[in-house]
């Protein structure tokens, strides 16, 4: 039962400013940290409604992902480890907005709508990133969901995916893995025995993380950790967004060339690859490229196997072109287009047996449908009774197998195409678990490497090999300050402006001038400013083709 008396209490200790107005927005609450302990007890109030209601498990993470150290933020997650129902954001806006002396029959509002059966136990879980006032806002978040009298297990230090995780395995009673750290790194090291690189971790959780996994590989774990958090600030000239948004590496990381590096971002969630080549030149690999490894490489196992699996990508508007062209023409796979945000990509990604989905910036996973990994898993038993039948070749394979996804060992294709077709197909099964095994349901950097690594190892592909599938059209990104960012508004997955009126029709003639270009601008979702993004068929166009559209959003 709910006691108002203390709710009331409580809540004097985490008096909201007066009018401040915060939105959930893309992804959670997001501002500077010294705003936001009345959201975050008030997040705890409300988790332990939607935990109540959906009668199961539900996360809150405080975390501003690649944001500056200063700012911080929190996401609620719901029991399947996805993000919080769209249909409760704006439940979550009305609790963070209420003044306080309206606080308690807001929340009253709010049970009632929903039809929150108050009686009903209510279990939350809460991780935090490394900022330094993550600490402190967790606990408020501790203290709103405790005094409507719900449980909850506190995770300290997690990644965004890791705490998704939690939440997953906890409603679905340990079948999916254990609900604990340990669970996690066992479930993703399973089918790696050793991995190498180099990471940069934004001086974030990642770092913590990645450490924490070492003793899952039984060869070890070289991977270098740069930006581990030891010295410097967190996103600060480091990260998935840094090195995005510049093209350029990362501070602290002694690059050689040649050699494959990747980046995460503060919360562990976004992930992109870069190197230097020979003449010092920088290369970047963000998310459109993982995205064509990845889908190729399934598109490939799926023909072998030679199962009616419909493989389906999604990505935003900011997908470089010649990634969405390469899918299409070489892949062959079919590509959709949706608005900016994990959520819309995720959501669509679930259309399809396999669903590949990443935004530009590195967030992504794959999404495997329920009947295409019980499909996965019966080819893999049954290939487990052949082998029982004292298929002696099958079972070399399998080991060989193995030694694939031991990363110091790749097998070129060439050799793959050696072996007999038996064999291959083996070979084609496992690789498949082992990435239905790997991949989270939500975008993780952590797991995502693992894959990209086995990928690579497995396809006997070089960085340079993989950067090369495609090349990049030269693109621009700026930000426009507008007064109302919100008097443009876009449609066709926010290819389109619909208003102010003119705004487009002034678009497709600028776009008309350059050869093989592209334009669009969307308000932003996370910061005050529209964007602008342009490509063209030279890094010249694009500038130019991007300031053009700037000042036509003026
Ligand atoms: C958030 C989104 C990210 C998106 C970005 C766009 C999640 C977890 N994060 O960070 O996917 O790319 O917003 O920001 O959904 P923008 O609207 O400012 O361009
Ligand atoms: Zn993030």
């Amino acid at each position: 039962d709910m006691d108002l008396d203390a709710l009331t209490k409580r809540s004097a200790f985490h008096a909201k400013p007066d009018g401040l107005i915060l939105q959930y927005g893309t992804a959670g609450f997001r501002t500077k940290a010294e705003h936001l302990d009345h959201v975050m007890f008030r997040m705890g109030l409300l988790a332990v409604l939607r935990s109540k209601q959906t009668k199961s498990t539900i996360g809150v993470m405080v975390t501003a992902s690649h944001n500056p150290e200063e700012d911080n933020g929190v996401k609620l997650v719901d029991p399947l480890g996805e993000m919080l129902a769209p249909s409760w954001e704006e439940h979550a806006t009305c609790l963070a907005n209420a003044e306080d002396q309206n606080l308690q029959s807001v929340l009253m509002d709010i049970s009632e709508k929903v039809a929150v059966n108050l009686h009903q136990d209510a279990f939350v879980v809460i991780g935090r990133d490394t900022r330094p006032s993550s600490e402190k806002l967790s606990q408020s978040v501790i203290d709103g969901v405790t005094v409507l009298g719900g449980q909850v297990h506190d995770y300290g230090l997690l990644t965004t995916p890791q705490l998704h995780y939690m939440v997953y395995c906890r409603n679905t009673s340990g079948q999916y893995g254990e609900a604990t750290t340990e669970g996690y790194y066992e479930k993703l090291s399973k089918a790696f025995v050793e991995l190498t690189g180099q990471v940069d971790c934004a001086n974030g959780i990642g770092a913590l993380k990645l450490g924490e996994m070492k003793p899952y590989f039984s060869q070890g774990l070289s991977v270098q950790l740069f930006n581990d958090g030891s010295g410097g600030k967190l996103n600060y000239f480091c990260g998935a967004d840094f090195v995005k948004t510049h093209q350029k590496p990362p501070q602290g990381i002694e690059m050689k060339s040649n050699e494959r590096c990747c980046s995460f971002d503060g919360d562990a969630d976004r992930i992109v690859y870069y190197y230097q080549d020979v003449d010092g030149h920088f290369h970047l690999l963000d998310g459109d490229k993982i995205a064509t490894l990845i889908s190729s490489f399934l598109k490939e196992l799926v023909l072998e196997i030679g199962e009616s699996l419909n493989i389906g990508v999604v990505q935003t508007a900011y997908a470089n072109g010649s990634s969405t062209r390469y899918l299409e023409e070489v892949v062959k796979v079919p590509v959709y287009c949706t608005k900016t945000g994990v959520k819309h990509l995720h959501h669509k990604a679930q259309e399809f047996d396999i669903g590949v989905y990443f935004e530009a910036n590195g967030h992504g996973t794959v999404l495997f449908s329920k009947a295409a990994e019980t499909k996965i898993k019966q080819l893999a038993k049954e290939l487990e009774d052949k082998k029982s039948k004292a298929a002696k070749m099958l079972e070399n394979v399998i080991d060989l197998f193995n030694q694939c996804s031991c990363l110091l060992t790749p097998v070129s294709s060439a050799e793959l195409g050696r072996r007999q077709p038996g064999q291959t197909e083996g070979i084609h099964i496992q690789a498949l678990l082992v990435l239905l095994s790997s991949l989270q349901a939500t975008g993780d950097a952590i797991s995502d490497m693992l894959v990209i690594e086995a990928v690579l190892a497995l396809k006997g592909l070089t960085i340079q090999q993989w950067d090369a599938l495609y090349t990049d059209l030269p693109n621009r990104q700026l930000k426009v300050k507008v007064a109302d960012r919100q008097v443009i508004s876009t449609t066709d997955a926010e290819r389109q402006v619909v208003k102010p009126p003119g705004l487009q029709e002034a678009i497709n003639d600028l776009v008309k001038k350059y050869k093989l270009s592209r334009a669009f601008v969307r308000p932003s979702g996370t910061e005050d400013i529209v964007r602008v993004y342009a490509e063209a068929d030279s890094q010249e166009s694009a500038d130019s083709l991007a300031y053009e559209v700037s000042l036509a959003v003026f």
